[in-house]
């Protein structure tokens, strides 16, 4: 036994850092390994648990080639969404990774988290060279290139407490405009005084101004945080 906690003591004395030394702990999927939310959109018609408006297809698999498998989920109707309401209770907190290739002329919601009624608490929105987040209030951020390019996010949420008076919600976004990569970047953008409560769904879909076709895939919802190419 002594031996087996000599042993034990001095491993830890290997794996511990130095004093002083920053440890990065990138996290490459939701800790446990469990999801609220996770669907590559592979597969035949409409997956379990997601209910659609407008024109929408969970087998699309034409130019750009979908993101991640053999097939992405496309939106080419104004309006048109896609949503999930497989999460079991509200979260206060959520953390999303999405891949997406808008349509041309951007210009309002594309990934919305909604409470148990349908009410947008947060959403990305996205409108010509940037996107805005909004969590009852705004921030936006310059892409500094076309949102019509496939880029990858990260957002956590964070319902404000207590519920519909804490004006103190988060929103934290990373956003990854190189093609195809899914190495979480610093943070992009933030809020800190938001006023959405907890959330429920998560909605993908083109803005009442857009046109072509909107690609989603590879979506992830977790209450842990989600880093760099999650499971
Ligand atoms: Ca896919």
């Amino acid at each position: 036994m002594r031996r087996l906690l000599a042993f034990l003591l001095a491993s830890l004395l290997v794996i511990a850092p130095a004093p002083g030394v920053i440890v990065f702990d990138f996290v490459s999927a939701a800790a446990g390994g469990s999801y609220l939310l996770s669907e590559d959109f592979e597969g035949s018609g409409t997956p379990s648990g997601w209910t659609t408006s407008g024109t929408v297809s969970f087998d699309y698999t034409t130019s750009p080639a979908p993101f991640v498998g053999a097939e992405s989920l496309a939106v080419s109707s104004v309006g048109g969404y896609a949503r999930s309401d497989s999460f079991s209770a509200d979260q206060n907190e959520v953390w999303v990774f999405v891949r997406v290739k808008p349509g041309a002329g951007v210009n309002g919601g594309v990934v919305s988290l909604l409470n148990s009624s349908n009410a947008a608490q947060c959403t990305l929105d996205f409108r010509s060279d940037r996107v805005r987040v909004e969590h009852g209030v705004g921030s936006l951020t310059s892409l500094g290139a076309s949102t019509t390019s496939e880029t990858t996010f990260w957002l956590r949420y964070v319902a404000e407490a207590p519920a519909g008076s804490g004006a103190n919600g988060i929103v934290q976004l990373y956003i990854n405009k190189n093609s195809n990569s899914e190495t979480r970047p610093a943070l992009t953008a933030s809020i800190s005084n938001g006023t959405g409560d907890a959330v429920r769904k998560v909605q993908l879909g083109m803005p009442a101004a857009g046109s072509g076709v909107y690609i989603f895939d590879k979506v992830r919802v977790s209450a842990a945080e989600i880093g760099s190419s999650p499971l």
